[in-house]
């Protein structure tokens, strides 16, 4: 198992879309297993593989509070999407200290293949439906703070770019 670095905003290659997973094998899982690591090593939700600079449709997700129920979801897809938003407060591993409200379905049906490579629905609702639309929209080389106004978001880039700076020297 091995922590990977996570890109950071507004770094281009968070924008790069993601292609399907051909084949779960070991590779595969060797790169969840990664993702799961960094996932929790961050203290995320959630770790979509663009943020570590992989672009194949890969997702993990852990909202429990006790960190102890990963969940992988390759290829998944939206299957239902309530009519019902929900407007909640969200962040990003990969735009630090950055949290701001983004308006999503309240609840969504995913299906998905597992670290086995068997098909499954997710049904979600709460922190879980947000997690899982937004690390759907990494995968499609979306940022949260792309919901944001064009002001908001400026700041947010000016900031991470100076962040970055001054963690350079
Ligand atoms: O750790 C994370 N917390 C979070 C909080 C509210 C809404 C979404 C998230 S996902 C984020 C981890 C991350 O950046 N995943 O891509
Ligand atoms: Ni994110």
């Amino acid at each position: 198992m091995a922590i990977l670095p996570i890109l950071c905003y507004p770094d281009p290659r968070l924008h790069k879309v993601a292609q399907p997973v051909q084949t779960v094998d070991a590779r595969i899982q060797a790169l969840v297993s990664d993702m799961l690591a960094t996932m929790y090593d961050a203290h995320g939700i959630g770790l979509a593989a663009t943020q570590i600079d992989v672009h194949e449709r890969l997702v993990v997700i852990d909202v429990s509070e006790e960190r102890n129920e990963p969940l992988v979801l390759i290829n998944p897809e939206i299957v239902w999407a309530s009519p019902d938003k929900h407007v909640g407060d969200e962040g990003c591993l990969s735009v630090p200290g950055i949290y701001d409200g983004v308006e999503r379905a309240a609840a969504v049906h995913v299906r998905a293949l597992d670290a086995q490579g068997q098909s499954r629905t997710l049904e979600a609702e709460g922190l879980l439906a947000v997690c899982v639309q937004h690390e759907m929209d990494h995968l499609m080389g979306k940022v949260f703070v792309e919901y944001l106004s064009p002001l908001k978001r400026n700041r947010i880039k000016t900031k991470m770019l100076k962040q970055q700076r001054e963690a350079h020297e």
